[in-house]
C-alpha cells in the first residue's frame, strides 16, 4: 500500500527543565542540525520518519530558554499541527501547569484544537506523580478532544534511557494523520 507524505510542524511544550530538549535530542540521534530563530527565541530541526507507511517530515520546534513574551509565544505556536506535552514525574508542579500549555497551543495554533501526546518524563527517577494520575488526566482530556478526531494518550518516557521516546513521536504522528484523513484537521 502506498502511503502519503506529510510535512508536520509540532511543538515541544511544558515547564522549564522537564526534559523537552533532551527528548528531542534523543529522538534525533547524533549529528543533527537545528536552526535558531533569534527573534522568537526558538529552535527548530527537521527529521524524517516512516509512520504506518506514511513518509513524515517533522519540523520540531523547541523554546530556547524560558520565553515569556506573549507575542513571541504566539509565533512559536502558530501553524503547529500537534504537540508533545511534557511534565517531569519527579515535580508535581510541572504536572499542574499542563492546562495552561494546552490552552496556549489551541489558542495560538491557528488550527484550533490539535492533537497532543502527554509525556511523563524522567521515569528513570523516583516519581512524585503516579502513572495512574497521569493516565486519568489523559482520559479526561480525551473526552474533550474526541469530537476533533483524536484521543489523548499518555506515555512514561525517559530521555536518559530512551524509554518510549520514538514511540511518543510515532503516537503523535498517528494522531495527526488520523485527524487529517478524517477531515477534522486542516493542512492549509
Ligand atoms: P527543557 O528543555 O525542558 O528545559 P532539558 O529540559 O532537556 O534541558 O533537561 C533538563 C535537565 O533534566 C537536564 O539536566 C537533563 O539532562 C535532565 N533530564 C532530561 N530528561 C531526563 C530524563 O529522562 N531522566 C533524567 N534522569 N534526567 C533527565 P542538566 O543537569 O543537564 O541540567
Ligand atoms: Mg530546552
Amino acid at each position: 500500500m502506498q502511503g502519503s507524505s506529510y510535512f508536520l510542524k509540532i511543538v515541544l511544550m511544558g515547564e522549564g527543565a522537564v526534559g523537552k530538549t533532551s527528548l528531542r535530542n534523543r529522538y534525533m540521534g547524533k549529528g543533527f542540525k537545528t536552526q535558531h530563530l533569534m527573534t522568537i527565541g526558538a529552535d527548530f530541526s527537521t527529521h524524517r520518519q516512516l509512520i504506518d507507511g506514511n513518509a513524515v517530515t517533522w519540523q520540531i520546534w523547541d523554546l530556547a530558554g524560558q520565553q515569556s513574551f506573549q507575542s513571541v509565544r504566539q509565533r512559536f505556536f502558530k501553524g503547529a499541527m500537534g504537540g508533545l506535552l511534557v511534565f517531569d514525574v519527579t515535580r508535581p508542579e510541572t504536572f499542574m501547569a499542563l492546562p495552561q500549555w494546552i490552552e496556549e497551543l489551541w489558542r495560538n495554533s491557528g488550527r484550533g484544537v490539535v492533537p497532543m501526546v502527554l509525556l511523563g518524563n524522567k521515569a528513570d527517577l523516583k516519581r512524585a506523580v503516579s502513572k495512574k494520575q497521569a493516565e486519568e488526566y489523559a482520559k479526561l482530556l480525551s473526552r474533550t478532544v474526541q469530537q476533533y478526531g483524536f484521543t489523548m494518550q499518555y506515555l512514561d518516557t525517559s530521555a536518559k534511557t530512551g524509554l518510549n521516546v520514538k514511540e511518543a513521536f510515532e503516537l503523535l504522528g498517528r494522531q495527526i494523520i488520523q485527524a487529517i484523513q478524517s477531515g477534522k484537521l486542516n493542512l492549509a
